[in-house]
C-alpha cells in the first residue's frame, strides 16, 4: 500500500481492533488513522469491568472526605461552570505489551492503545475550591461509576484511584465533559472524565461520580495491585507507581509485515512524551546502524500531545529491511532499545522496531 492510498474519508477507515470482548477493550486501528487528532469511533477503549448504565436524571458528581462543605453537582450545574479547553494524548501504560520479551500477561497491545483528543471541561482546581479541601488531606480519590468483580477479590469493586493533591491541583488536570467537541461518548466516560495530561490512561478515570479528599494514601486494587511496576509477579515490596508517560515513538507508515514498491517514499510516524515536548525523532532503516533525522511536521506542537514525523526514503535497492524509530524530549529523555521488563508489561517505551520489504521488480 502507499502513502495516498490510506482512507481520508472516515466512513472507509477501518474499525478498532478487538483485544477482548469482555469487558471491551479495543485497539485503535493507528497505521490508518491519519489525522492528528483521534476521532472519537477510532479511539482506544480500556475498559477493566463491564460498562455502567448512566441516568442522567439521577447523575451528580459527589465531593466530600476531608473537605469542610461536601457537596453535590447535577451536569447542568457542570457545563454552567467555566470550561477550558486541553489537548492531550493518553497512551495506556499497557500499550505495546504485546512487543515485550519475554512475554507479559494482560491485554496484548500493539501500538494502537494511544490516541489524541480535545478535552473541554471544568479546571478540577475550580471543582475543589468549592467544597474547600482540608488541610490534612493528602489524595483525592476519583470513584468511577463501572463496578464488577476481580478474579482476585471476592466482593465487587468500583474503578477507583487517586492523585496526590499536588498534581490534581495543577491548573493541567480538568473533569472534561467534551471529548472534540461532542458531549464525551458513553464508552469513553459520558458524562464526566477526569484529564490528567501527562500520566498514563489509568489515571484519567471515566464516569466520575465521586471525589473523596483522603488523609492517607488510597490503596484500592486499581492502585495497588495494577498499575504498578514490579519485577516478580505477586512481590509488591519496592513497587513503583506508573504515573507519567515514558517518551515513545511508533513507525505508522509502512506498517509491521508490509510490502512496498521501490522508489521514494515517507516514513510516518507519531511521537509523545510525558513532560516537556518531543525535540527530535530519529529513524534507522539499517537495523539501527546509522540514525536519520526525521522531520517534525505536526501542526501543533505543545507539551502534552503527539507530534506527527517524517522521514523521507528513497528505496533503490530491493530487499528485507528492518525499520526503527527513537525519540528524544525536552528533558533528554529518549528511548531505549529495550524497556525495563516488568512483570505486568507497562511502559512499554523501547524503539519500535518493523520489518518490511521490498520486492524486486519483474521484467
Ligand atoms: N472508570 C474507569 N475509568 C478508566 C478505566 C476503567 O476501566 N474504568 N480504564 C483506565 C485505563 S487503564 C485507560 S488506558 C483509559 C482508557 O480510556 P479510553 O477507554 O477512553 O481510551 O481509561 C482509564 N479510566
Ligand atoms: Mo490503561
Amino acid at each position: 500500500m502507499l502513502n495516498q492510498d490510506l482512507p481520508r474519508n472516515i466512513n472507509d477507515m477501518p474499525g478498532l481492533i478487538p483485544r477482548q470482548v469482555m469487558p471491551e477493550n479495543m485497539e485503535s486501528p493507528i497505521n490508518n488513522v491519519l489525522t492528528w487528532i483521534t476521532p472519537n469511533e477510532l479511539f482506544y477503549a480500556r475498559n477493566h469491568l463491564p460498562y455502567p448504565t448512566i441516568q442522567l436524571e439521577s447523575w451528580a458528581l459527589f465531593l466530600g472526605g476531608e473537605v469542610d462543605s461536601p457537596i453535590n453537582f447535577n451536569y447542568e450545574q457542570l457545563k454552567q461552570m467555566p470550561q477550558v479547553d486541553k489537548f492531550v494524548t493518553i497512551e495506556c501504560s499497557g500499550n505495546k505489551r504485546a512487543l515485550m520479551e519475554p512475554p507479559t500477561p494482560g491485554e496484548q497491545w500493539q501500538i494502537g492503545a494511544v490516541g489524541n483528543a480535545k478535552w473541554t471541561g471544568v479546571p478540577l482546581a475550580y471543582i475543589l475550591d468549592q467544597a474547600k479541601v482540608k488541610e490534612t488531606a493528602v489524595e483525592l480519590v476519583f470513584t468511577g461509576s463501572d463496578s464488577g468483580l476481580r478474579p482476585d477479590m471476592d466482593t465487587s469493586v468500583n474503578f477507583e484511584r487517586s492523585l496526590p493533591l499536588d498534581k490534581a491541583l495543577m491548573t493541567e488536570c480538568i473533569l472534561a465533559l467534551k471529548m472534540n467537541d461532542q458531549p464525551i461518548p458513553h464508552k469513553h466516560g459520558f458524562p464526566l472524565r477526569l484529564i490528567v495530561p501527562g500520566w498514563y490512561g489509568m489515571a484519567h478515570v471515566k464516569w466520575i461520580s465521586r471525589i473523596t479528599a483522603t488523609s492517607s494514601p488510597f490503596k484500592g486494587p486499581f492502585q495497588a495491585i495494577d498499575y504498578v511496576y514490579i519485577t516478580n509477579e505477586g512481590d509488591y515490596h519496592g513497587a513503583v507507581p506508573v504515573t507519567e508517560m515514558k517518551v515513545n515513538s511508533i513507525i505508522t507508515w509502512p506498517s509491521k509485515g508490509e510490502k512496498i514498491h521501490l522508489g521514494p517514499h515517507s516514513v510516518r510516524g507519531l511521537a509523545w512524551t510525558g513532560k516537556g515536548t518531543i525535540s527530535k525523532v530519529e529513524v534507522s532503516i539499517d537495523n539501527g546502524m546509522t540514525w536519520n533525522s526525521a522531520q517534525l511536521t505536526s501542526p501543533e506542537h505543545k507539551p502534552y500531545t503527539w507530534t506527527f514525523w517524517e522521514y523521507p526514503w528513497n528505496i533503490t535497492v530491493p530487499g528485507h529491511y528492518f525499520l526503527q524509530a527513537r525519540a528524544r524530549d525536552s528533558n533528554a529523555n529518549v528511548q531505549p532499545k529495550a524497556a525495563p521488563w516488568n512483570a505486568k508489561g507497562y511502559g512499554n517505551n523501547s524503539i519500535h522496531q518493523i520489518a518490511i520489504s521490498v520486492p524486486q521488480i519483474l521484467h
